[in-house]
C-alpha cells in the first residue's frame, strides 16, 4: 500500500467555540504530526507530495463537480476579505454571525447568499467549528489533492511507486489484491455537503475521490461511465456531508456506522435510505451505534454493513476512516482500543480483497493514540 501526505495540511490552525469560549480548534495540525512520526518510527514509507499551482486548479476543478462555486470561493477568500477589513489578524478565525433562517415562509424557495461578507460566513457554515484563518485554504485544497490523488495512484502499477521511493511498499502477494492508497487528508471532509462547512469539514475529500474515479474511468473509456462506487464511513460521526451529496446517486452506495444521536444531530438515522429516485433507495445505509458500545457490538454492524457493500459490487471503495471510534476519544464515546483496528482493517479487506481502495483520514483527536491506531489499522489491512 501507498501512504500519501503533503506537509501544506499542517498549515491550518483555526479556532472553534465550543462551551462558550473560544479555543484552538480541537482538530489541530498535531494529529497528522503524530501519525507520520509513528509511521516513520516503524519504517513505513511515506510519500510526501506537494501540490503545484495547476495541482490545485485541477482539484478545484474536481471539487466543483460535487461543490458549489460560490461555496468554495468563500472558503478561499473570506479570511483575505476580513483580514482587508481589519476584522480578523493571520491566526484568527473567520466563523459565522449570523445562520439562514431554513424555515422561514418569506426566505422560500431558500435563503440566498447575503451580500455582506461577515454574514456570508454563517451562510456557508453550519456550526462554530469551522474557521478560516489565514493558511486554510492552503491545507483545504492540499487535503483534496491528496484524495484525487490516491485515487490516480491506484492506477499506476505500484513497483512503479516502489521505485521511486525507493523502498518495497507492498508485502509479497500483495500486488494480486485490489490496491490501496491511503491519505493523510487534513482538513477531514465527511461533513461538508458542498455547500457549507462544518464539523472541521470544508471540501468532502471523499466525493472528490468518488469524481476523481469517475473521471480516470471515463477517460480510459474514451467515455463517460458510471461504475458502481461505495463509500464505507467509520469515523465516530456520521458522514451528513457525503450522504448528502450522494443521496440520490443510485451508482455511489453509502455505508456509515456511527454514535447514534450524536455530532451532526440532523442526520444517520437507519430511515435515510436515499432517493427520491426509485434506483437511489436503499444505496444509503446508517447504521447508528448506542452510547458506549463495545467493540463486539460494532462488528455486527460492520458485518451487515460489508453485506451490504458486497451485493452492490463496487470497482472502487473509498474509506472514510476516523479514529475518533476510539475509547478514550473526546469526541466520541464507543469502546474500541487500539488492536481493534486491526480487526477492522482485516475484517474489510476480507470481504473486498479485490476492490481498489482509498483510505482517506477523517477524524480522531487523542493525538497520542493517533499514530499506533493508525498502524495498527495497517497491520490489519495487509496482514
Ligand atoms: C471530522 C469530525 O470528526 N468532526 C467532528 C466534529 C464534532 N464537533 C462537535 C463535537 C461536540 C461533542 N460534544 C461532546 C460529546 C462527547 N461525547
Ligand atoms: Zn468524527
Amino acid at each position: 500500500m501507498i501512504i500519501l501526505h503533503d506537509p501544506d495540511t499542517l498549515r491550518h490552525e483555526a479556532a472553534e467555540f465550543v462551551g462558550a469560549k473560544l479555543t484552538p480548534a480541537v482538530e489541530s495540525p498535531d494529529r497528522i504530526r503524530n501519525i507520520t512520526e509513528a509511521l516513520i518510527a516503524s519504517n513505513y514509507k511515506l510519500l510526501s507530495l506537494s501540490s503545484t499551482e495547476e495541482d490545485k486548479a485541477q482539484t478545484l476543478e474536481i471539487a466543483h463537480l460535487t461543490h458549489d462555486k460560490q461555496y468554495l470561493h468563500h472558503v478561499s477568500s473570506a479570511h483575505s476579505l476580513w483580514l482587508s477589513a481589519g476584522i480578523v489578524g493571520p491566526q484568527e478565525s473567520v466563523l459565522p454571525e449570523c445562520f439562514p433562517f431554513p424555515h422561514s415562509v418569506t426566505s422560500q424557495p431558500g435563503p440566498r447568499p447575503p451580500k455582506d461578507v461577515f454574514a456570508r460566513a454563517g451562510y456557508y457554515a453550519f456550526d462554530l467549528s469551522s474557521g478560516i484563518m489565514q493558511e486554510s485554504w492552503t491545507s483545504i485544497i492540499a487535503s483534496a489533492h491528496l484524495a484525487a490523488r490516491a485515487v490516480e495512484m491506484i492506477h499506476v502499477p505500484h513497483d512503479q511507486v516502489a521505485d521511486a521511493i525507493g523502498t518495497s511498499i507492498a508485502p509479497p502477494g500483495s500486488q494480486a489484491k485490489g490496491k490501496t492508497v491511503i491519505a493523510l487528508c487534513r482538513p477531514p471532509g465527511h461533513h461538508c455537503d458542498g455547500r457549507r462547512a462544518g464539523g472541521y469539514c470544508y471540501i468532502n475529500n471523499a466525493a472528490v475521490a468518488v469524481s476523481a474515479f469517475r473521471a480516470v474511468q471515463s477517460q480510459a473509456s474514451g467515455q463517460p461511465v458510471s461504475p458502481k462506487i461505495a463509500v464505507l464511513d467509520l469515523d465516530f460521526h456520521h458522514g451528513n456531508g457525503t450522504q448528502e451529496i450522494f443521496y440520490n446517486d443510485p451508482d455511489v452506495l453509502y455505508v456509515s456506522i456511527h454514535g447514534e444521536d450524536e455530532f451532526p444531530y440532523y442526520t444517520g438515522s437507519v430511515d435515510e435510505r436515499g432517493g427520491p429516485d426509485a434506483d437511489a433507495v436503499g444505496k444509503n445505509v446508517n447504521l447508528p451505534l448506542r452510547t458506549g458500545s463495545s467493540f463486539s457490538e460494532y462488528m455486527k454492524l460492520l458485518t451487515e454493513g460489508l453485506k451490504h457493500i458486497v451485493k452492490h459490487d463496487p470497482m472502487f471503495l473509498v474509506i472514510s476512516m476516523g479514529f475518533d471510534t476510539f475509547r478514550l476519544d473526546p469526541l466520541g464515546n464507543f469502546a474500541i482500543d487500539t488492536e481493534d483496528y486491526a480487526v477492522m482493517a482485516r475484517t474489510v479487506r476480507d470481504q473486498l480483497a479485490d476492490v481498489p481502495a482509498v483510505v482517506l483520514l477523517e477524524g480522531g483527536y487523542v493525538v497520542e493514540h493517533l499514530g499506533p491506531n493508525f498502524l495498527a489499522f495497517l497491520g490489519g489491512w495487509d496482514s
